[in-house]
């Protein structure tokens, strides 16, 4: 078992890019095996329960009121229409439900409405993690008093590439949100997004952060940027699909107990390449035809490739209909 180390110096993650890829590989799948069923993959089901009009100016998101990427504005949707989500995830084999809202932050009445969600997404037998913005110290405890299980909240970026994408809230503002939720006890989902522009540097510098955190992250979701119409980042120069899985691959061997989730982006990614990338140590995950806003691949694709790959859901005692092995 390899120990868990917080302390990691940018020399070493760039030396970890820097391996030969088949190096990089056999040391990650290494570790991973360690850790983890090396067949085994989690899988969440994403749904926006909020969606657009969003006062942020994330230059990836098409949910921001300040782009025009054609989304149609949704207020926050009522929990039967969520629990319907929920439940349909569920017979579709995913273990952990997660609901997204397109807000900087929630209002203290949203925080007793998503409560509501989570209580009723749990009473379906499922995991839950929301992701809301940044939280205030009463509103993260109220969370974690309702039961909530999993808090999203991305650094997406490096420090020093952040301000290229993002103006209308600093990176401390993001750690102060990752910190009251790690205090409250919540389950800390963290990650970032690659292909949006930034250099090697950047992609080191975000694993840095993460793995360097008090703890790490129980979840990691890496993004591959999904360029929507509209928004500044579209056009900009795709990410080579093999600096995508050495991503991967080092952030599998700098938090080698967390599950790292090859998120965004799979659409456009080949099966070969998804088969790198579980290669690579992810083992997690969103299924469904939908991410928030964006499509994800169909879910008969998905059970067709797990077979294929000889792939198991699992971590969790729920009953799968579609992928299960
Ligand atoms: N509004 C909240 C926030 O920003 O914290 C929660 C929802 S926000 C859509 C959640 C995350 O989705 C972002 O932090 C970002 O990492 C990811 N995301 C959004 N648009 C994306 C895109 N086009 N491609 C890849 N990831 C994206
Ligand atoms: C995460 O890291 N990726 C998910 C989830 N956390 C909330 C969101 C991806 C959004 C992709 C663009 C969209 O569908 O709107
Ligand atoms: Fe708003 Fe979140 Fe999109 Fe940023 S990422 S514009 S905060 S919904």
């Amino acid at each position: 078992m390899s120990a868990l180390r917080h302390n990691w110096q940018l020399a070493e993650v760039q030396n970890l890019f820097a391996l030969p890829f088949n190096d990089l590989i056999f040391k990650a799948q290494s570790i991973h095996r360690e850790n983890f069923d090396a067949n085994e993959v989690q899988i969440s089901s994403l749904l926006s329960i909020k969606t657009g009009a969003c006062s942020e100016d994330c230059g990836y998101c098409p949910q921001s009121a300040r782009y025009d990427s054609g989304l149609t504005p949704e207020a926050l949707m009522p929990i039967d229409k969520v629990l319907q989500a929920a439940q349909q995830a569920k017979d579709q084999g995913a273990s952990r439900f997660c609901m997204g809202a397109a807000w900087r932050q929630p209002k203290d009445r949203d925080i007793e409405r998503v409560v509501e969600m989570v209580q009723g997404v749990k009473a379906l037998g499922m995991e839950t993690c929301v992701t809301l913005g940044m939280l205030t110290d009463a509103q993260t405890l109220r969370l974690k008093e309702g039961g909530l299980d999993y808090y999203n909240h991305n650094l997406d970026t490096s420090e020093d590439y952040y301000s290229e994408v993002i103006t209308t809230r600093t990176y401390q503002d993001r750690l102060d949100t990752l910190g009251r939720v790690r205090d409250a006890g919540i389950n800390v989902c963290c990650g970032g997004i690659v292909g949006m522009g930034e250099g090697e540097q950047d992609r080191a510098k975000l694993l840095l952060e993460l793995a360097n955190l008090p703890k790490h992250p129980e979840s990691v979701p890496i993004n591959m940027l999904v360029q929507v119409e509209g928004t500044p980042l579209m056009g900009i120069e795709p990410l080579d699909p093999l600096v995508f899985v050495r991503t991967i691959a080092v952030a599998r061997i700098m938090m080698p107990a967390s599950r790292v989730r090859l998120s965004a982006g799979r659409k456009d990614m080949s099966d070969e390449m998804q088969a790198l990338c579980f290669l690579a140590g992810a083992n997690s995950i969103f299924y469904g035809d939908k991410l928030l806003t964006t499509d994800n691949p169909m879910t008969n694709h998905d059970v067709a490739l797990f077979g294929r790959l000889g792939l198991h859901s699992g971590g969790s005692s729920y009953a799968a209909a579609g992928v299960q092995g």
